[in-house]
């Protein structure tokens, strides 16, 4: 019996989906475990490796399943465990795996822990959570009576005020989504127990939602003062804290040690820098196997994420030049653009207009081919796009929401608020998947929870799967060179015309074969720079001629708009 290859996923492909918008299965409108499990044929068909399977816990839904109150319980909208049993069962038939959500950071203030630990300063749960006393001098409810100043990363402070006992708790996302206290022994063990049982279940691995905030600096220290708000940035007090790789590598002796092969886990850590993730992804220190890291998702961002700025590709190429470099020996990276939490890529990198296919193809080319494990958002595939709001109305995720209240009350114009919300907001990537022209785009026969995108007429996935320029079409063509390539998992990668303003271009060598990758981000036609050696090389991918046409040389020295193109030698 061989040895079950424990880096599987380093040629794998990965696929996300956000349950609430996938597919519904019983017509009330929200996308369920049965509607996964009736649509893998999409998933077949592009190849992929891989299910990231975003919350479908038992949850308040305060942030969409980011807040859940019981870790082994499905939540009754999404379907049953016999559902998820069958999901499972569906996966593996297949060849595929599946990747659940792991939401340990904070539960929801719903989850029985944390209703025992606020019920009493004595309660023999109270540490599994960051309980203090107002700020000394400072009446408790009154504004600065936080025990720290920190800003949480939806525009509120961290901290709120719990009238049973008089006292704070802290949670850096809502209210509703209070931080564990990993520092707390039994915390760590009931989460490690917990993880054991859906590996037991079948599930072959765990996405870790912000798993670079578990520990915290003990001091609790105030943050330097943000500029505009009475708030302070408390990120060296909570995040990539003193115990962060203590708890990994506990966590990997836990959870993982003792089970043999084919699991795989990718740690989501925002601001995370190439360093930190080299150590934490070096296979020796037995930590994560992966992260995802935002440095290309602020390229055009100011100071927030819905302060959107220019975008400038010498910058992203910047930031996958050093993530190429750094991790090139050690540990390994994954790759997106999208996820449930990003604007839709083609919207905010491509061009969703008159070059909608070719940018979005284009996009495809460039990220894929790079050395690490990809990940596709669902719909991405298709390459949709940003929906557009009118008003507060169409808005349903709370981070917009709460940053929609703190700009209005800082004084900005409403409109201008929501401008940026509609360019910058999540709920971008969350409207229904397009998987036909009809009423709802397929994605249900009730009343969908979202407005389905209206382009859904001509976006969808049944247009697309037989037309072999469509962005589905490249989609698997990536897919499928990376399974049969090596040089695409395991070759050495050299960024190339890092100051060229529109073309994003590099070569992956192994052995004797060498890729080159070339792709024009703009619309206007480009010269191509390089030696002539390439001109007469075959064409392996095209986004506008296709999978390997014969190369008739004279074309190496333009790219058209958004066009891509992979050689090889
Ligand atoms: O996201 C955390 C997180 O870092 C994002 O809010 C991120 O900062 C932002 O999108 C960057 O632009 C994770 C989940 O992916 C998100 O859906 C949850 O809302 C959040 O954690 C809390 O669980």
């Amino acid at each position: 019996m061989t040895e079950p290859d424990r880096d599987w996923w380093r040629s794998a492909v990965v696929f996300q989906v956000w349950p609430r918008s996938f597919c519904d299965s019983d017509g009330d409108g929200i996308g369920d475990i049965n509607g996964i499990t009736a649509r893998l044929e999409h998933l077949e068909r592009l190849g992929v490796d891989v299910l990231w399977l975003s919350p479908i816990y038992r949850s308040p839904h305060r942030d969409f399943g980011y807040d859940i109150s019981d870790y082994q319980a499905l939540d009754p909208l999404f379907g049953t465990l016999d559902d998820f049993d069958r999901l499972v069962g569906a996966l593996h038939d297949r060849g595929m795996k599946l990747v659940m959500d792991l939401v340990v950071n904070h539960t929801s203030d719903q989850h029985s822990w944390f209703l025992e630990s606020r019920s009493s300063v004595t309660n023999p749960k109270r540490d599994w959570y960051w309980w203090r006393p107002a700020r000394p001098g400072v009446e408790p409810g009154t504004p600065g009576a936080e025990p720290t100043n920190w800003r949480g990363f939806f525009s509120q402070p961290t901290w709120t005020l719990d009238p049973t006992t008089g006292e704070y708790y802290l949670h850096l996302f809502t209210p509703e989504q209070p931080d564990l206290n990993w520092d707390y022994p039994e915390v760590r063990a009931a989460i490690y127990e917990m993880m054991r049982w859906w590996l037991d279940r079948g599930v072959d691995g765990f996405r870790m939602d912000v798993i670079n905030l578990i520990s915290k600096a003990p001091e609790l220290a105030d943050g330097p003062p943000i500029a505009g708000t009475v708030l302070g940035d408390g990120w060296d007090g909570y995040a990539n804290g003193p115990r962060l790789h203590d708890y990994l590598q506990e966590m990997h002796r836990e959870v993982f040690a003792d089970r043999p092969g084919t699991w795989m886990t990718v740690g989501e850590m925002p601001g995370v820098t190439v360093d930190l993730a080299r150590e934490v992804t070096d296979p020796a220190r037995r930590e994560l196997d992966m992260v995802f890291h935002f440095e290309h998702m602020s390229v055009d961002r100011g100071v927030d994420r819905f302060d959107v700025r220019p975008f400038d590709l010498r910058s992203l190429k910047d930031v996958f030049g050093r993530w190429q470099a750094g991790l090139a020996d050690a540990g390994w990276n994954s790759l997106y653009w999208s996820n449930h939490d990003q604007p839709r890529a083609v919207s905010r990198f491509g061009d969703d207009g008159r070059y909608w296919r070719e940018s979005a193809t284009a996009l495809a080319v460039a990220l894929h081919l790079l050395r690490g494990t990809p990940y596709v958002y669902q719909g991405e595939e298709l390459g949709m796009t940003n929906h557009h709001i009118t008003s507060l109305d169409d808005v349903r995720d709370v981070e917009s929401l709460n940053y929609y209240a703190a700009s209005v009350a800082a004084g900005r114009a409403p409109s201008e608020v929501l401008a940026a919300i509609d360019e910058a907001g999540r709920d971008n990537a969350r409207t229904p998947m397009q998987w036909d022209a009809s009423e709802h785009a397929g994605f249900t026969c009730g009343t969908p929870w979202m407005p389905v995108n209206p382009n859904h007429v001509w976006l969808n996935a049944t247009n697309q799967y037989e037309d072999p320029s469509s962005v589905f079409s490249i989609y698997r063509a990536l897919i499928e060179l990376r399974h049969r390539c090596p040089t695409v998992v395991h070759g050495t990668c050299e960024m190339l015309l890092p100051d060229h303003p529109h073309i994003y271009a590099y070569t992956r060598r192994l052995e004797t074969q060498e890729l080159l990758v070339v792709a024009n981000f703009s619309a206007t036609e480009q010269a191509l720079p390089f030696d002539t050696s390439w001109a007469l090389r075959p064409i392996v991918l095209g986004n506008y001629c296709g999978v390997s046409e014969s190369n008739s040389g004279e074309r190496l020295a333009t790219l058209r708009s958004w066009e891509a193109r992979v050689y090889e030698r």
